[in-house]
């Protein structure tokens, strides 16, 4: 094993997303423990914050076991969603500027009041959720063949890339119960995955809990105005040049985008 900075690393991951390369992953040749992964990330958070981007908020990724299986590991992760990584309802995102997207279907959370950790319950996240939307969260893992183990992927800020938010706001009443909320992934109208949101740790807002609760460990907490994705429920789907996607969530409208050239 050859030593190298967790600033180098940072630095490699940065520049692969700026340039649209794809690298091996670090620990095909470095040792990186998960610890050491949250320290690369806070360094790449920093640098893009530095540059002057604005994070809209933290995400879940690895939360549903059709996730778990299809990366092949066994813990949910967190990362970071920044203004640039935002496209509009219906718009259009360039492939040009990928390096090999994949889509996934998920629950976005407006966060009402600040959320702080430790011992935060599902119940406690809904009652500070202002609203929920549908989101289409566009993967794009800096490593070669989405090839990565836990630390690879944490430092690679969850492999985050871009997110299309549908335009509904929702407010949670008692006749919305996320976790049966069906979600329907389409490419080009053709249904390619589907589920519920209870494929997400049984509930789409224990995922939003379990982030308060591990940043609190950090002495962070999941802000008021945040917007946060729960995660997919699906597997993630590659997608290519011209495919048009769209998700459908029952009571909560659907989002769409196209992949263009
Ligand atoms: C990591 C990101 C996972 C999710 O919703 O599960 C994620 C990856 O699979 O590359 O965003
Ligand atoms: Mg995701």
């Amino acid at each position: 094993m050859g030593s190298i900075t967790l600033n180098k690393i940072a630095e490699m991951l940065l520049n692969a997303e700026e340039n649209r390369i794809d690298i091996p992953r670090i620990t095909a040749s470095h040792e990186l423990s998960i610890e050491d992964g949250y320290k690369v990330q806070k360094l790449l958070v920093q640098n893009k914050i530095e540059s002057g981007h604005r994070i809209i908020g933290p995400k879940m990724g690895l939360t549903s076991k059709a996730k778990m299986k299809q990366m092949n590991v066994n813990e949910p992760i967190y990362g970071y969603i920044f203004d640039y990584m935002v496209v509009s309802d219906n718009g259009t995102i360039s492939a040009e500027e990928l390096i090999h997207p994949r889509v996934e279907a998920e629950i976005a959370f407006v966060i009402a009041e600040d959320i702080k950790g430790p011992g935060i319950t599902g119940a406690e996240v809904l009652a500070k959720t202002a609203y929920v939307l549908p989101a289409l969260e566009i993967i794009d893992s800096r490593y070669k063949n989405f090839d990565f183990t836990l630390p690879d992927v944490v430092a690679d800020n969850a492999s985050s890339s871009r997110v299309v938010f549908g335009n509904k706001l929702t407010k949670l009443t008692n006749d919305i119960q996320l976790d049966l909320t069906g979600i329907a992934l389409y490419i080009n109208n053709e249904m390619v995955d589907c589920g519920a949101g209870a494929a997400v740790l049984n509930h789409p807002a224990n995922s939003i809990a379990t982030l308060a609760n591990i940043l609190s460990r950090k002495n962070e907490v999941i802000k008021k105005g945040d917007i946060v994705l729960s995660g997919a429920v699906t597997e993630a789907h590659a997608i290519t040049t011209g495919d048009i996607i769209t998700a459908k969530v029952d009571k909560l409208g659907s989002v769409s985008f196209k992949l263009t050239n």
